[in-house]
């Protein structure tokens, strides 16, 4: 039996025993990307980029950014981060298998994943299994994804859905706003998951300043992740970045 190696996994886990949250690049391969501005988010220490969104996907953009990341560094790590099944790009360095824990249709908890298994077998591709939970107000992935999303003002039921995913096996669990979402994760609801887990707890959806950052970091959060910001203001990720990990 070939297993593929867990090399992102151990990556994050080292990363990790520092004590301090990392900072991962989400690039939505909707539109073509300057290298110039992948080159700053490696400068400024970003720690891994993640690729992906909910609709539409370019494929040749696709691959288009994983070249020119990897022309820059070859060792930063590329996660997959798919939408849906069309989402496991080639030559990515892992992709997280994730399940949309609370969605209301099968097919973002189990469909979809049953689907791209043996896609993801044949590129011999690393996974990092991931629950996903879209919390208010959820944007686009809640809106395709079927999700109910948890009221922000309901941190337990959170925790709830975070347990559960650490007894199920899941390695990480998300708690995602939505993309561009006006209000980000409340740091109330990071702190009470980050106390009921054990597994590394990952936060995005509306980060769009150092201080937002700075909240998630001080609240718990282990990897903050950034989107839209790459895209509106890519020298702003300096001060982002900086601030997830002072
Ligand atoms: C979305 O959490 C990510 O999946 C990032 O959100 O684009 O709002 O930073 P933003």
């Amino acid at each position: 039996m070939v297993i593929a190696a867990k090399k992102i996994q151990f990556y994050i886990e080292e990363k990790l025993k520092y004590g301090k949250p990392l900072h991962f690049t989400l690039i939505d391969p909707q539109t073509l990307k300057k290298k110039e501005d992948i080159e700053k988010c490696i400068n400024f220490k970003t720690d891994a980029f993640m690729l992906g969104g909910s609709i539409q996907i370019n494929q040749d953009y696709a691959k288009n950014i994983v070249e020119t990341i990897k022309s820059i560094d070859k060792k930063i790590p590329i996660i997959g981060f798919p939408g849906n099944v069309d989402g496991v790009f080639d030559y990515l360095d892992a992709v997280f298998f994730m399940s949309l824990l609370n969605s209301t249709n099968p097919y973002w908890i189990t469909g979809a994943q049953a689907i791209s298994a043996f896609d993801i077998k044949t590129k011999k591709m690393e996974t990092l299994s991931m629950a996903y939970l879209i919390i208010e107000p959820g944007e686009t992935v809640g809106f395709i994804g079927d999700a109910k999303p948890i009221p922000r003002k309901k941190p337990e039921i959170a925790c709830s859905y975070a347990l559960s995913a650490q007894y199920m096996g899941f390695k990480y669990v998300y708690l995602e706003a939505g993309s561009g979402a006006e209000k980000s994760i409340p740091p109330q609801m990071i702190s009470m998951v980050k106390k009921i887990i054990d597994i590394p707890l990952i936060i995005g959806g509306g980060i769009k300043t150092p201080e937002s950052a700075r909240e998630k970091a001080l609240a718990g959060a282990d990897i903050i992740v950034t989107g839209n910001v790459f895209d509106d203001d890519p020298n702003l990720l300096k001060d982002i970045i900086k601030a997830v990990k002072e």
